[in-house]
């Protein structure tokens, strides 16, 4: 696999400092040689830079930070449409709300490509807010709805060349979720997997299921990986932390079913907030998952019981 790591330095989608700082700690903990070591090539693009961000207000008075977001995901979309042409993209956020980008640029790119997108969103939250519904007006939960075609955000965030359709989309691990997004992701289709279908029928189940959807339709997978997904007892290191998240092994599990089924074509981190981290742990989980993803198994293959 040829590997394009691609750094998105976002932190204003939350209501404090440090996401910014989530590419480099990625990085810090050895990402790339992760990587390397599975036999993965691996190419460092850098980290994205927006254009300066052009005023604008929006009748919701909670939003935040509206003009940067919308420089963000005008760039990160274009540079993702970019990197989608060929090899593997892993965007290393930042906060959530780089997806609004990554969605927009990569669906554009499968659009183009004649391939459905699917989106498998690991997280604590949906992110499927409208500039309209958040309370909190932190736009990283926003993303997947914006990247959705939900409405209202025309004139506000850079127009979504190619809509992903909420049917190709599965929500794994929630745990919390905003009425208004209940309602919405129930009317949408979109597939939810909440914790206790996890607890219920074991994550391995539910992942199948919509692999086989993805595999159908001969589709590309983007996987949106939020490090809130997984219990703050094993990941500190994020700023919107809920109890009752999966474990170490099921997140892994998570990784390692996805690889086998080859679907993979690009790859979030997000949320990652070095400054809650404890010595560094959240940063060097994240870059294990990543292993697993890419290939990683406990045991060598000709090692394992059938
Ligand atoms: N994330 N639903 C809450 C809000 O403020 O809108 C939490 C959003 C969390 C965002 O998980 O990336
Ligand atoms: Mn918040
Ligand atoms: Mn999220
Ligand atoms: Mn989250």
């Amino acid at each position: 696999m040829h590997c394009k790591i691609i750094g998105a330095p976002v932190e204003v989608g939350t209501d404090r400092i440090g996401c910014a700082l989530g590419p480099q700690a990625l990085r810090a903990a050895g990402l790339r040689e992760a990587l390397e070591a599975l036999g993965h090539v691996v190419e460092d693009l850098g980290d994205i830079v927006p254009d300066a961000p052009v005023p604008v207000s929006h009748p919701n008075a909670a939003v935040r930070h509206l003009p940067a977001i919308a420089a963000w995901t005008a760039a990160i979309a274009e540079a993702s449409f970019r990197a989608g042409d060929s090899g593997f993209p892993i965007f290393l956020g930042g906060d959530h709300s780089i997806s609004a980008g990554t969605l927009a640029g990569l669906s554009r790119r499968a659009a183009e490509r004649g391939r459905p997108l699917f989106v498998l969103w690991i997280d604590a939250h949906p992110d499927f807010h409208t500039l309209d519904t958040t309370t909190s007006g932190n736009l990283h939960g926003v993303p997947l709805a914006y990247a959705c075609g939900r409405p209202g955000f025309a004139g506000y965030l850079p127009p979504v060349e190619a809509l992903i359709d909420p049917k190709r989309v599965c929500t794994l691990g929630i745990r919390s979720v905003d009425p208004a997004e209940q309602a919405a992701l129930a009317d949408a289709g979109v597939m939810t997997c909440d914790m206790s279908a996890i607890d219920r029928h074991g994550i391995a189940v539910l992942i199948e299921r919509f692999l086989e959807r993805a595999r159908r339709e001969n589709g590309l997978l983007h996987v949106s990986l939020d490090v809130d997904f997984l219990d703050p007892a094993v990941a500190p290191a994020v700023g919107t932390t809920v109890p009752g998240g999966a474990t170490f092994r099921e997140a892994h599990l998570a990784m390692e079913l996805l690889h086998e089924s080859n679907l993979v074509t690009s790859l979030d981190i997000v949320e990652l907030n070095p400054l809650l981290d404890d010595q560094g742990r959240t940063a060097a989980l994240m870059v294990d998952l990543a292993g697993s993803l890419f290939g990683r198994r406990i045991l060598g293959r000709a090692a394992q019981a059938a």
